[in-house]
């Protein structure tokens, strides 16, 4: 456990934690108001399956949030000595294992899923020789090796840790199988003694299961290797680092910034628009390095602040997204509750820094999405009052012109009211052959951009890889890949056009024939999608060409490797695609159903109603007074359902609440 120190030495990552902790707290606080909602819509009995389906998915799109910060650089530059600074100085000890060479060999997450225990899960290497990616290893507990973390227990805990940085001596060949080995570069750096034998890493990916505060708050630290061991993974480049919410990229003072450093920069992170760019954050470590006893505080800073904005300028960012620090010199402050030395580190600065752009911007986000969609199901649950409100004052109006006539009068209204019911039912046959149709284009629509679309697709380029292994092969089959995926996606976006305009037209003509409500469903927009395909192609083109060059000779294993990781990508847009269009396929159709549902309701109503006046004409003054308390309670139902968003928008809205406890 962490053991006591000086209260001030750990004020600048308390800041960090209490800013996540009342995040966390806003999200909880947002939950429950969502849970309020629901509840409320059940108990009135207004919530119907789809409203269920969008509530637990706004649920647990909260509860599993996440904020990933990853760290990416070339070895030996710093990244798990400023995580053990930021993150893990409370241990008093150097928990990830840092050292000079080449350290962490695997990817390595850091996160907390209290439905496990701590451990450290490794996948070995050999997986790599599997057509399947880190995310869907996941899914299968038997390929990992978990070994339990004792918390209780710092130095075991350093020790299951320093796994990370294990390697093995293997045969080249075998090496050029697993898509490792190149002649030049990432394994020749690594001691080779003898021919025909090499150091390759054990695992291929870490996940470090830790109730860490931040961790359990839902902050996920991703550690990398260096350079080629990022270019090597294509699960980083594809997936890990582009969905991570900020990058931090570090440099080291005594070196600068090095063709290395410029290369990792340029491949994995600089990224072509702004917007991406603005999200990394540079790190200038180890300014320790530049103290010099013989020089003036003022000297030394002039000499970090001018390697500040020479690595700024060298990558294209401004200067004030560099954050000159000392990982090592941080680490060793906090744990020996050093303050002066804390702040000549610089490390509070950037902490200061992450905790004050990363986590507004995210409940931003998270806070602007919540809330639309609250709004969405709220203007539902209105319309569907509105409905009812206008069948009261409609049955009100229709009785009290009762008032005083005679049977014959009363037996007149009834038959106008079957025939208005007749009609009706007439106008049901033509929305149950709506629904026929309904459900044909849906299913042709799903042909075309489902999974098992998806599945052909990929078989079939996979076979095209195999049979034409050279350069133009590989390239014209992905090429194709990808064009199939677009033509399918506007194929898609064409039907489901098609779908809204047979929609507007039925809403339309039964609000003329029904005198229903008139209702504009929104469109389907393939967009997002698309864009995400166009990113995944960018990506590939950008890899394709430095993949191909650098491995030389196991570049077939790792092309495979390269493809399923891209359809493993795609499969995820699929899945997103199929379940948007699933519920809004669901949006589209299931007013009108209510709205049917509801007329006919009512119009029964209105029959038993007349029929009740016509037995006896003293209901009539009963049936109006009912019909008067209906309207009342439909009232309240709206001022409370304005009620309850309004109160889910004060949530969204209402300022952090720093906790106390966080500071105590
Ligand atoms: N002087 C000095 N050394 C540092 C500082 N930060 C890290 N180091 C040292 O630099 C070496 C490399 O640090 P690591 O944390 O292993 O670097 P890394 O970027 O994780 O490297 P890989 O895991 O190999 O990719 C270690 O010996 C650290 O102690 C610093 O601020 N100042
Ligand atoms: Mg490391």
């Amino acid at each position: 456990m962490p053991q006591a120190r000086p209260e001030s030495a750990l004020a600048p990552s308390r800041e960090l934690a209490a800013r996540f902790e009342a995040y966390s707290d806003w999200r909880r606080r947002l939950s429950s108001g969502i849970s309020a909602l629901h509840e409320w819509l059940a108990q009135q009995d207004l919530a119907d399956a789809q409203i269920d389906v969008k509530v637990q998915r706004l649920l647990e799109r909260l509860h599993q949030d996440k904020l990933v910060v990853a760290f990416v650089a070339e070895f030996s530059r710093g990244k798990s000595e400023l995580i053990n600074a930021i993150f893990f100085a409370d241990f008093g000890q150097r928990l990830l294992p840092s050292s000079a060479g080449r350290t962490t060999m695997c990817p390595t997450e850091l996160l907390y899923d209290a439905s496990r225990a701590p451990a450290i899960r490794l996948l070995p290497i050999e997986t790599r020789l599997k057509d399947a990616t880190v995310a869907e290893f996941k899914n299968y507990a038997d390929e990992w090796v978990t070994i339990p973390l004792d918390l209780s227990n710092a130095d075991r805990m350093s020790e299951a840790l320093s796994r990370v940085s294990q390697v093995k001596r293997v045969p080249v060949a075998l090496a050029r199988k697993y898509g490792l080995y190149e002649d030049e570069d990432f394994l020749s750096a690594l001691e080779t003694e003898g021919e025909g034998a090499v150091d390759i890493p054990c695992w291929r990916h870490a996940v470090i299961n830790f109730p860490h505060p931040l961790l359990q708050q839902g902050l996920v630290i991703l550690d990398t290797p260096g350079l080629n061991a990022i270019g090597t993974e294509p699960e980083l480049t594809l997936n890990l680092l582009p969905n991570a919410h900020a990058v931090l990229f570090i440099l080291a003072a005594d070196a600068g910034v090095t063709k290395t450093d410029l290369d990792v920069w340029n491949r994995h992170l600089a990224g072509e628009d702004p917007a991406t760019r603005a999200g990394r954050i540079v790190i200038l470590n180890k300014i320790d390095g530049l103290w010099d006893e013989l020089k003036t505080e003022a000297e030394v800073d002039a000499e970090i602040d001018r390697q500040v904005r020479s690595s700024a300028q060298m990558l294209g960012v401004p200067p004030a997204q560099v954050f000159a620090v000392t990982a090592q010199k941080a680490l060793l402050a906090k744990v020996n509750g050093d303050d002066a030395l804390l702040a000549k580190s610089r490390l509070p600065v950037l902490e200061d820094a992450l905790s004050r752009k990363l986590i507004p911007a995210k409940r931003d986000i998270v806070g602007a999405a919540t809330q639309a969609e609250v709004k969405a199901l709220a203007v539902g649950v209105r319309a569907l009052l509105d409905a009812r409100q206008n069948g009261i004052a409609e049955q009100a109006m229709e009785l009290r012109a009762l008032r005083g006539k005679n049977q014959d009068v009363v037996e007149h209204m009834m038959d106008r009211v079957r025939q208005e019911k007749d009609l009706f039912e007439r106008g049901l046959q033509r929305f149950t052959a709506l629904r026929t149709v309904f459900a044909q284009q849906t299913n042709e629509l799903f042909d075309v951009v489902g999974l098992d679309a998806l599945r052909t697709n990929a078989s079939r380029t996979r076979r095209h890889i195999e049979s034409s292994p050279f350069t133009k092969g590989v390239r014209d089959a992905m090429s194709e890949f990808f064009a199939t995926i677009r033509r399918d996606f506007d194929e898609a976006a064409r039907r489901s056009a098609e779908i809204h305009d047979m929609m507007l037209a039925m809403y339309a003509r039964f609000a003329k024939e029904q005198g229903l409500e008139r209702y504009t469903p929104a469109p389907f927009s393939m967009l997002k999608y698309q864009k995400e395909i166009d990113r995944l192609e960018r990506a590939y083109n950008q890899h394709f060409n430095t993949l191909w060059n650098m491995v030389s000779k196991a570049k077939f294993a790792l092309m495979r490797r390269f493809f399923e990781t891209i359809a493993s990508r795609v499969k995820h847009v699929y899945d997103i695609e199929n379940r948007d269009l699933d519920s809004w396929l669901k949006a589209v159709m299931s007013p009108l159903e209510t709205q049917v549902k509801e007329h006919h309701l009512q119009l029964r109503r209105r029959l038993d109603s007349i029929k009740r006046i016509h037995r006896a004409s003293g209901e009539l003054e009963e049936r109006l007074s009912e019909l008067k308390q209906q309207e009342e309670a439909l009232n309240a139902q709206v001022r409370a359902l304005a009620r309850e968003v309004v109160a889910i928008d004060a949530i969204i809205q209402s300022p952090d609440a720093m906790p106390q406890a966080a500071n105590a």
